[in-house]
């Protein structure tokens, strides 16, 4: 008996999904640097499906059929590259390698480039919905060649999440491309997790909401426009009460945020490529500030706070609920926006409505939102921006009064809504007839010369500021 598909690093998301891949019927080869995992699957699970037990990456190799597919699950960075290195010498031309982590776009570009030039397939997949999501159905984002896709890609379909039937997984572009969409959906989770946070501070510092009732306003949202994952579970976690104090739990969570990277490179990402994610750099950083504990204690004693009482509008919960969709369509938006730019730059044809679909179950981000914005984009006239699509300009429109008076607020209040704020700042920027960039320009040209363009002319002009102020043709600058 041979394996339809070879599976090494066997930490949870490994075995998970090598699981997942047994439980559709395929045969797994199965290997582990060290053996005690490979066993320890075998022997917990290994009655689920045909499983090969392998000791050396060799043996892995020799149990497969070809063209053989190898799915690497080891930790992110120098072992995926230590695994290449010793798998391709064992490996014949057609075979596909497949790194299921959360490696970086670029690293993966870097690889699939050198096995290319062994007439290896090297495939970067993004797989994202956690432990739970890689044993029942993860969102899949697969990069790589088109002619590896169609090797694998019915693998990779029939052990994905399902939407209405849909696989969600679907080949995304070449090289990077399937990582670098994993990472702006990881991009998106942040900024929609800080959204959460920043309207229950609200309901709480502001309007004095207690998390248990908290959970019943969370759990009535999950029922609207902003039913998702996130919000289910966000009513979980506040009406959790904790065994040993009997407080809510929330109470009892060191207030500091962790990340493991992958806002971050968003957010770099989003710099290189002139890309304003102010939404999701927004949460990156409001996760750093929240863990500068030493910084924050000395603050609270030596800076003013707001004096300021505030009259909340009787609408006030409705309002945050409508300033949390809002700024959720904005990183929804800029993430897309992202997508765009790096098309562009990498030279992938990202089919922005199959990104859509494909997040709509399985993935830490699904939403309802998603099936809309899928068909926002479904059509042949994609909006140049998610907010123009008339569906959502219609409901961000709908929602921008109160989007104004929650941030007003929270400002009135001295609570911090860096995403709320920032998204309409984001937002009033994008639709504001003359920006002050005009000034940027004219100091710019001053004290650096820099040039700028006229708005009742064509070319590129300097003036000399330091001379006569006589305005002359230059070389563009910008
Ligand atoms: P880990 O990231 O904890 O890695 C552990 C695995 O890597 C073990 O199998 C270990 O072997 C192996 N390994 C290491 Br460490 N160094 C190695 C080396 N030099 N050579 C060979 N094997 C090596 O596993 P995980 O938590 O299952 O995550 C796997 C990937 O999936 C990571 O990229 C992670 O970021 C990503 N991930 C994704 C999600 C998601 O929601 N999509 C969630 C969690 C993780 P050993 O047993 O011999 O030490």
């Amino acid at each position: 008996m041979s394996a339809q598909i070879g599976v090494t690093g066997l930490a949870v998301m490994g075995a998970n999904l090598a699981r997942n891949l047994a439980r559709n019927g395929y045969t797994v080869a199965l290997h582990n640097r060290s053996i005690e995992k490979t066993d320890a699957l075998l022997s917990a699970h290994g009655d689920e499906g045909d499983f090969i037990r392998t000791e050396t990456l060799q043996e892995l190799v020799d149990s497969l059929e070809k063209p053989r597919r190898v799915l690497i699950m080891v930790k992110a960075g120098a072992p995926v590259d230590s695994v290449i290195g010793q798998l391709v010498p064992l490996l014949e031309p057609g075979d596909i390698v497949i790194d299921g982590g959360n490696s970086h776009f670029e690293d993966t570009r870097r690889r699939e480039a050198a096995l290319a030039e062994k007439d290896l397939h090297f495939v970067g997949v993004g797989v994202s919905g956690g432990e739970e999501g890689a044993l029942l159905g993860p969102s899949i984002m697969p990069g790589g060649s088109r002619e590896s896709y169609d090797s694998l890609g019915p693998m990779l379909e029939k052990i994905a999440a399902k939407y209405d039937g849909e696989p969600c997984c679907t080949w995304i572009g070449t090289d990077g491309a399937g990582h670098f969409v994993k990472m702006v959906h990881n991009g998106i989770e942040y900024a929609d997790m800080q959204v959460i946070g920043e309207a229950y501070d609200l309901l709480r510092s502001a309007a004095g909401i207690e998390p248990a009732e908290q959970a019943k306003i969370f759990n009535e949202w999950n029922t609207g426009q902003l039913s998702s994952f996130l919000i289910e579970i966000t009513a979980e976690v506040l009406g959790h009460v904790d065994a040993r104090t009997g407080k809510p739990f929330v109470d009892v969570v060191v207030d500091s945020a962790g990340q493991k990277g992958t806002g971050r490179w968003t957010v770099v990402s989003g710099l290189d490529l002139g890309s304003p994610v102010s939404a999701i750099a927004e949460s990156v950083f409001a996760r750093a500030l929240s863990s500068q504990r030493g910084q924050r204690e000395v603050a609270q004693q030596t800076l003013q706070g707001a004096e300021a009482a505030v009259e909340l509008p009787e609408t006030f919960v409705e309002d945050v609920r409508q300033a949390l969709y809002a700024s959720k369509l904005v990183s929804y938006a800029q993430g897309i926006d992202m997508l765009n730019a790096a098309a562009k730059e990498y030279g992938w044809e990202l089919k922005l409505d199959e990104i859509a679909s494909l997040w709509r179950a399985g993935c830490i981000i699904r939403a309802e939102l998603l099936d809309d914005i899928m068909k926002a984009y479904a059509g042949s006239e994609a909006p140049a921006n998610l907010l123009f699509a008339p569906a959502f300009a219609e409901s961000i429109a709908a929602a921008v009064p109160a989007w104004r008076r929650v941030v007003s607020v929270a400002v009135q209040l001295g609570i911090p809504v860096p995403v709320f704020s920032s998204s309409l700042a984001y937002y009033d920027g994008l639709r504001r007839k003359r920006l002050p960039a005009a000034l940027t320009q004219g100091l710019r040209d001053l004290f650096g010369a820099h040039t700028y363009h006229r708005v009742d002319a064509e070319g590129t002009f300097h003036t000399m500021w330091g001379e006569d102020r006589a305005e002359v043709e230059a070389v563009d600058t910008h």
